[in-house]
């Protein structure tokens, strides 16, 4: 009998093959791929000249500082995570005489990187907030709808990027904000869109924040590139300290994935920035029991790593310096393909890849051509046609030219 139940279907028969996730993914079939030759462009991913993942300096030397010091332990961290962390992390967004810490208008909770920062802060939204309805730029990186959808706010989308111009949908932009229904959250991200790579000028970002205030719309920034963009950790802040100078409210997820290449220790943060310190302490509280019941607290390793290098002048100093060099070569990866694709005769206007800021080259190539390019090249790509710039090397730009040259002509042959 027992035996017979045993070799019974399985409570899971009914359950159908899921398609694997659309960035993620594409690094399952990378590593499925035994050809020597192959180029994973898909997950924004920095890689040094030859193609290693890198470990900035900065770190190894917190992580040494971290091992060496005996009064550390493994205790619990608090639900909201490490103090020293979070306090850090604000004013690194913020600015340090931001007006909201100076007035203890905001809470911080470290959470599980950008994503998790990005779904705690949904789910506080789905609980407190009245107008359940959030707007997303088209496009934008793929996992936000299922983040805000899966916390149970309704998604939906404004103009953002022009395919005609290939920048920013500035009036589209606009007309679309101001006719979401009044309170709606806004998505916005902080700097180096992903995946187009087109930012607003800061005269844009002035319109976009009176439009947004106008209609007392609360923006959400997701900010996953600081010093990615412009390889000034101020500079990539701008967007953010606009809408916190005005006095309003705002939540902002940050990353320290990409900044700090701490990808996998899952370090990030939500701010609450509120109009007061009262609100914010009542807002803290809830939070905490947001948290709790999804994973207790946050890891520690990571957080102190950051805490360590936010709070070190010295080590503050050399990230900066690591951190324009990370942006400096993607730079000058872009000028390299754009050479490589003028050089071979390629059929187009590749101007955009030098005008795009960020990690990733929105290329205009459509989901043949990509594929065309897997197949005979052994490109690793999303299907939407971009390409992680930080994943190039001087050594894989000649094929990856080759690869754009042939999709294009092949496709126009
Ligand atoms: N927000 C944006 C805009 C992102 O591009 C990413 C990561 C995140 C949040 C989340 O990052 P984190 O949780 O690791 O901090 N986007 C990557 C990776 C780099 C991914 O898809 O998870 C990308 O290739 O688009």
């Amino acid at each position: 009998m027992e035996a017979t139940s045993a070799a019974a279907a399985s409570v899971f028969d009914h359950l159908e093959q899921a398609p694997e996730d659309p960035i993620l993914g594409i690094t399952v079939a990378y590593n499925k791929d035994p050809h020597p030759g192959k180029v994973n462009l898909g997950v924004g991913a920095y890689r040094t000249e030859e193609g290693k993942p890198l470990i900035l300096n900065v770190v190894r030397r917190a992580e040494e500082r971290l091992l060496a010091d005996r009064s550390k332990n493994k205790e619990y961290l608090p639900i909201t995570g490490l103090a020293d962390f979070n306090k850090r992390s604000a004013m690194l967004i913020l600015g340090s005489d931001s007006p909201a810490i100076v007035e203890k208008r905001l809470v911080t909770a470290q959470c599980l990187s950008g994503t998790g920062s990005l779904r705690v802060g949904a789910e506080f939204l789905a609980r407190h907030y009245g107008v359940k309805l959030v707007f997303l730029p088209t496009p934008t990186w793929g996992n936000h709808f299922k983040v805000f959808m899966n916390a149970g706010l309704a998604v939906k989308t404004y103009r953002y990027y022009d395919n005609k111009t290939r920048g920013l949908d500035y009036e589209g932009m606009l007309e679309d904000i101001g006719a979401a229904p009044s309170g709606s959250v806004i998505l916005l991200h902080a700097c180096a869109h992903n995946p187009t790579g087109v930012d607003p000028t800061p005269q844009q970002w002035e319109g976009i924040r009176q439009a947004i205030r106008n209609r007392g719309h609360l923006p959400f920034f997701d900010s996953a590139y600081q010093g990615f963009a412009s390889g000034s950790l101020d500079k990539d802040a701008h967007a953010v300290r606009t809408f916190v100078a005005d006095g309003g409210e705002c939540f902002i997820a940050q990353s320290f994935a990409k900044n700090l290449g701490l990808y996998g220790e899952r370090v990030g943060a939500l701010s609450i920035v509120t109009k007061s310190s009262g609100v914010a302490t009542r807002v803290e509280s809830q939070l905490k029991l947001v948290i709790r019941p999804m994973y207790s607290n946050p890891p520690i390793h990571g957080a102190s790593i950051v805490a360590l290098v936010l709070g070190d002048g010295d080590l503050f100093s050399e990230w900066t310096v690591e951190l324009k060099g990370m942006a400096d070569r993607i730079i000058s990866m872009r000028h390299k393909l754009y050479d490589a694709l003028r050089a071979r005769g390629t059929p187009g206007d590749w101007t955009h890849i030098l005008k795009q800021i960020g990690m990733f080259s929105f290329t205009g190539l459509n989901k043949e051509q990509v594929q065309f390019m897997t197949r005979e090249y052994r490109i690793y790509m999303t299907l939407d046609g971009r390409i992680s710039m930080a994943g190039l090397s001087l050594k894989t730009v000649p094929l990856l030219a080759d690869a754009i040259h042939a999709a294009v002509t092949g496709a126009k042959a």
